[in-house]
């Protein structure tokens, strides 16, 4: 028996008493200005093309992968906007099957962010959609696609439907020489029962009331084999596995702006750079209040770190992912200073955990939120087709009915307590808000504002965020195997 058997199966309901964090922090002060989708023009070109369609991508000389992309190619085109100047995009789609275009992180109309369940009318099987929107807020964000992928490993983000946004803000510091995007991307997805590492963050540790939970929820955990988990046989950063393509050529003294995007389906990835640290500037393109210096990123999926890195320790680097085994089958980039030769190289950096308290702003206090939304995320081991089946509250959603989970008031503030009953770790994301976090595993955080947040195993985790778009709102974890079976909840607010 694994860890990870022990934690989905252990029964310790003795432990379990007064575990539980007391409710304390409270709900963010945020202002989402709505963006409005007046009727698209008819005639006439969009600003940007996306042309979603089946390829070949060389990920190295001789290793070709098969997959779906955006205008042929990983990642999709760096779409750069300004913030609150209408855009418009024409996605045409190729494939058979009707297409989202979700854009990730921004706060935009139910009918344009790009989700079935939101009632986003998709870019049809063979078929065109202009979308038009007015971009916000300011930063790194990203566009994927938004479909169901269930045990077709050819269809959601098993595939190359992704790609960068960026949103300049009207007005930007620009305290960095240039700027570098790094989308990471895993390729040639396969299903095993190997999970992955989940102990790179802080705070650790279980609730053992969580555990107690989970072992209730789930008659048959350790009685079933353990649900499929994704594997890939392929890595690259920006399409190209690491030491091909061209390198990250840079000066010494330079300062480098990094915008790097997780694009996985489902991994967590990592990435360190030999002699360097990582000054961290914003989370999911937000701006945090304490700018901290890293060894290490850490990125669940979907999530985005913009850090600016000193280049000053010349040489020929590998920035790579700390897994030996992902970096050398090709998550990694190599960094080059001008005039270095040899080899690239790679050292493993200091042992750290990923914390995102050390972002937050220690005097802030949220304001107390109007609403408390406990959410109890409970699995059952292998329970559809092999798969493990996901509920919130007791409830797997229902993706052929998509119905509406809850009703939010408009311009309420809202907390929503992720208590994870299982023993996965789960990027939680809410799509057309942003969201604060306020407390990890029992210690009040304030100020980082993100709209993924990492849920470590047997731990609680509070955001608050104020319920400021009028329409439908889905949330779900990110990890695409999860979202399909039944980890969603979908609101309506009115
Ligand atoms: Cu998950």
């Amino acid at each position: 028996m694994d860890r990870r058997d022990f934690l989905k199966t252990a029964s310790l309901s003795a432990l379990a008493a007064g575990m539980l964090p007391a409710a304390g922090a409270a709900a963010a002060d945020m202002t989402h200005a709505v963006s409005s989708a007046p009727p698209a023009p008819l005639a006439g070109k969009a600003e940007h093309t996306l042309r979603i369609a089946t390829g070949v991508l060389e990920l190295a000389p001789e290793r070709f992968v098969s997959t779906t992309m955006y205008n042929g190619d990983f990642p999709g085109p760096l779409l750069r906007f300004k913030q609150g100047q209408q855009t418009s995009v024409d996605v045409f789609n190729d494939t058979a099957y009707d297409e989202q275009v979700h854009w990730h992180g921004q706060y935009l109309p139910d009918n344009v962010d790009g989700a079935d369940e939101e009632h986003t009318p998709p870019v049809p099987a063979h078929g065109h959609r202009r979308i038009v929107f007015t971009p916000n807020p300011a930063g790194l964000r990203f566009y994927h696609t938004h479909v169901r992928a269930g045990a077709d490993l050819s269809l959601g983000l098993y595939n190359g439907l992704a790609g960068p946004v960026y949103i300049d803000p009207k007005h930007d510091p620009g305290a960095y020489d240039r700027e570098v995007f790094l989308t990471l991307k895993e390729f040639m997805p396969y299903l095993t029962r190997v999970d992955m590492d989940m102990a790179f963050m802080e705070p650790s540790g279980m609730e053992m009331d969580l555990v107690t939970i989970a072992a209730n929820a789930d008659p048959n955990a350790g009685k079933v084999p353990p649900g499929y988990e994704l594997a890939y046989e392929a890595f690259a950063i920006n399409g190209k596995s690491l030491g091909h393509g061209e390198p990250i050529r840079v000066k010494r003294g330079e300062r480098v702006m990094l915008h790097v995007v997780n694009a996985s389906a489902t991994e967590n990835r990592s990435l360190a750079l030999p002699g360097h640290t990582f000054k961290v500037v914003a989370l999911d393109g937000n701006p945090v209040p304490h700018p901290a210096e890293v060894p290490v990123l850490w990125l669940g999926t979907a999530e985005r770190v913009s850090a600016i890195v000193e280049m000053n320790h010349p040489g020929v680097w590998v920035l790579g992912d700390t897994n030996d085994s992902d970096r050398e089958a090709g998550m990694g980039i190599v960094v080059e200073y001008a005039g270095a030769t040899g080899k690239p190289q790679w050292q493993a950096p200091p042992k750290f955990k990923w914390d995102y308290r050390l972002f937050a702003n220690p005097k802030r206090k949220p304001p107390t939120p109007d609403e408390v939304i406990d959410m109890v995320i409970t699995a059952r081991q292998s329970g559809d087709q092999g798969f493990d089946v996901y509920a919130i509250n007791g409830v797997a959603y229902d993706w052929k009915t998509m119905p509406v989970t809850r009703r939010l008031k408009l311009g309420r503030r809202y907390r929503l307590r992720f208590r994870n009953a299982s023993g996965d770790i789960h990027p939680l994301h809410l799509h057309r808000h942003g969201f604060e976090l306020t407390r990890l595993h029992g210690q009040p955080t304030a100020g980082v504002m993100k709209d993924v947040v990492l849920v470590p195993p047997f731990q609680t985790a509070e955001v608050d965020f104020t319920a400021d778009m009028p329409g439908l709102t889905l949330f779900h974890c990110h990890m695409q195997q999860h979202m399909d079976y039944g980890f969603m909840a979908l609101f309506e607010t009115v």
